[in-house]
């Protein structure tokens, strides 16, 4: 009872905050640069100025996230939905336009690099993957390619495609034989369409190394596949009684679930070093969408970006996303 009752106050509490901090880091920024560059600013044609302040707002925000990550360092162990940096911002009101910003566990996703662990192929996540192409109605076999793209040798899998395959295409090239750099990739290897990886883009991601999936934010779906071997009776159950604050309850759980069996070693945790960001902007007609990823050390000082990418206008202002529902990817950039 307890519970129900302050939740809505406790929530209400997070976004305030994190909108009080979100309004201070792009202040910040923006006094610092209108500082230096006010009677520059001043002489720019209005369209020019938009998009200055568009860049600006797009760094002061993505200050906040980094911000928002350190802060949640410092009070948790874990990560998991409950937290502050999960919350998704409304649109918010600074100097003369509209920003908003969303983080998302990447590690809440399949990372395709994790298909090969120290230059083998892995089988418990190679298993993950091959059920959520099931799921996705694709063709399980999929994961041969991708191994083949990402190892380091030139002997092809039953259904894979290495340097003797990509040669002999109309515009020939190489197996890359080494981790994807992102999802796009994907559209080099031999068997993937377009269509095919707008489907699985909600599901995967790429990151710089293999990691373990965070089974305190992946959704049902992604935990279904990495417990492909437990009845969706026990996939359910692990999913409602999260959050797991540490990994100790979390093998306790697994282990009562799995009723004596033995699990497959898969690997999962409770906490993430890896977040994408999403922030929008809009200033005049200046509308700007930003995609970052964004690491998180060991050291809590270590938080940076690993890339950052601008898409095209059109997806702010017209997606209105419900409360803790992601909203829906753009089409995949160039590779
Ligand atoms: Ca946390
Ligand atoms: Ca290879």
């Amino acid at each position: 009872m307890a519970n129900q009752y302050f939740k809505p106050v406790f929530q209400q509490r997070g976004l305030a905050l994190i909108t009080a901090m979100l309004v201070v880091a792009v202040a910040a920024t923006t006094a610092a640069y209108l500082g230096l560059d006010q009677q520059i600013w001043q002489r720019q044609s209005e369209n020019f100025t938009d998009r200055a302040q568009a860049e600006v707002v797009r760094a002061g925000a993505q200050e906040w996230v980094i911000t928002i990550l350190a802060k949640d360092a410092n009070e948790s162990n874990s990560d998991d939905l409950t937290e502050d940096w999960a919350r998704k911002l409304p649109p918010i009101p600074v100097e003369g336009g509209l920003v908003t910003g969303q983080i998302i566990d990447a590690q809440s996703k399949f990372n395709l690099n994790n298909l090969v662990r120290n230059n083998q192929p892995s089988p418990p996540d190679i298993g993950t993957f091959q059920h959520l192409l099931k799921t996705l109605l694709l063709d399980p076999n999929l994961s041969d390619s991708v191994i083949d793209w990402i190892d380091s040798d030139s002997n092809a899998r039953p259904a894979g495609a290495e340097d003797i395959d990509y040669l002999q295409m109309k515009t020939p090239y190489r197996a890359a034989n080494q981790p994807l750099q992102s999802v796009e990739e994907l559209r080099l290897i031999r068997g993937f369409t377009p269509e095919m990886i707008e489907k699985l883009l909600p599901w995967v991601t790429a990151l710089p190394q293999p990691t373990e999936i965070n089974v305190n934010t992946a959704p049902q779906e992604i935990l279904a596949a990495v417990f492909y071997t437990l009845p969706s009776s026990a996939v359910e159950q692990l999913y409602q009684q999260r959050p797991y604050k540490d990994q100790a309850k979390l093998t306790t759980k697994l282990q009562e679930l799995a009723g004596g069996k033995t699990l497959p070693p898969v690997h999962i945790g409770v906490k993430s070093s890896y977040f994408e960001i999403t922030i929008e902007t809009l200033f005049g007609r200046y509308q700007r969408t930003t995609q970052a990823l964004i690491q998180r050390g060991a050291d809590k000082e270590s938080i940076h970006a690993v890339w950052h990418s601008q898409r095209l206008p059109g997806w702010i202002v017209s997606t209105e996303s419900k409360a803790g529902e992601n909203p829906e990817k753009p089409a995949g950039g160039k590779i």
